[in-house]
């Protein structure tokens, strides 16, 4: 074999390894998308900031039948995420972990974009306060509910529905509509000393008072009513030190590109 075809084959066979390679290691990072509404009609609830984590499955923020702890008390009471943010990550360290920030009012659509790696979280936990409320959230008890990628990094679930039946009470603070966030004064606070439960029926004791939005809250849920989705958009993004192997397997093929042409040029001379 000439020694000319030897180099372009090697050189060849390398950017072909350097391509295989960098294909394979980008599998695992992908951008998500998480598109959240409120799905009921003017009037009606509005929930605070939705806290959320892609995760290894390893976080459980609470416990139907049990005390709520401080973290998703936070949410539950204040919708803040400090506390359940700061639980999450000492519970599940390697997790992606955020915000979509913002009230969601009736009706309204916000969203953020998260990079996650689907070889280690696979898994969506959420948690976000439900306003007008003393402490009721909306938010997943089982860490393992929401697979959301499998083995292979494909998204198995587009789209999160929460009903008016999947509404917790904390039971961590008394229900009245003075001390209620969102239409009351929350420094008046209560403590319950209960344990957490399903409740959204609480929500049509606050008929006829006036939100912090501005408008008159009418609630006319039932159990079968929805009221929050999330979306999941999920894009492809190559890792950095793929784009290093992609480059590297790019000027390889160039290389050998160049080498075949000169060497056909100087082929050509010497016949001439
Ligand atoms: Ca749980
Ligand atoms: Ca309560």
């Amino acid at each position: 074999m000439p020694h000319s075809l030897r180099v372009r084959l090697r050189t060849a066979a390398s950017a072909a390894a350097l391509m295989a390679a960098a294909s394979a290691s980008q599998a695992a990072l992908v951008d998500v998308t998480v598109t959240v509404q409120n799905l009921q009609p003017a009037n009606s609830v509005a929930f605070a900031a939705l806290h959320l984590g892609f995760n290894s499955g390893t976080f459980d923020a609470f416990n139907i039948g049990e005390a709520a702890t401080a973290p998703i008390i936070s949410v539950a009471e204040l919708g803040s995420g400090a506390a359940w943010q700061a639980a999450f990550a000492a519970a599940d360290p390697g997790a992606t972990r955020g915000t979509v920030t913002g009230r969601l009012d009736p009706g309204m659509t916000r969203s953020a974009t998260f990079r996650v790696d689907t070889s280690v979280n696979r898994y969506f936990t959420f948690a976000s306060m439900v306003v007008p409320s003393n402490d009721l959230f909306i938010g997943n008890d089982n860490p393992l509910q929401y697979q959301l990628f499998d083995i292979g990094g494909n998204l198995l679930i587009p789209s999160i529905t929460v009903g008016a039946r999947s509404v917790w009470d904390a039971g961590s603070e008394i229900f009245d509509p003075a001390a209620a966030a969102f239409v009351g004064t929350s420094s008046m606070r209560r403590d319950q000393n209960s344990v957490v439960a399903f409740n959204f029926a609480e929500l049509a004791a606050f008929n006829g008072l006036t939100t912090a939005a501005g408008y008159t809250f009418n609630s006319a849920l039932t159990a079968d009513s929805d009221i929050y989705s999330i979306g999941f958009n999920v894009a492809a993004v190559p890792e950095p030190g793929s784009y290093a192997l992609m480059a590297a397997g790019l000027m390889a093929v160039g290389f050998a590109i160049r080498r075949r042409r000169s060497d056909a040029t100087s082929g050509r001379a010497a016949t001439v």
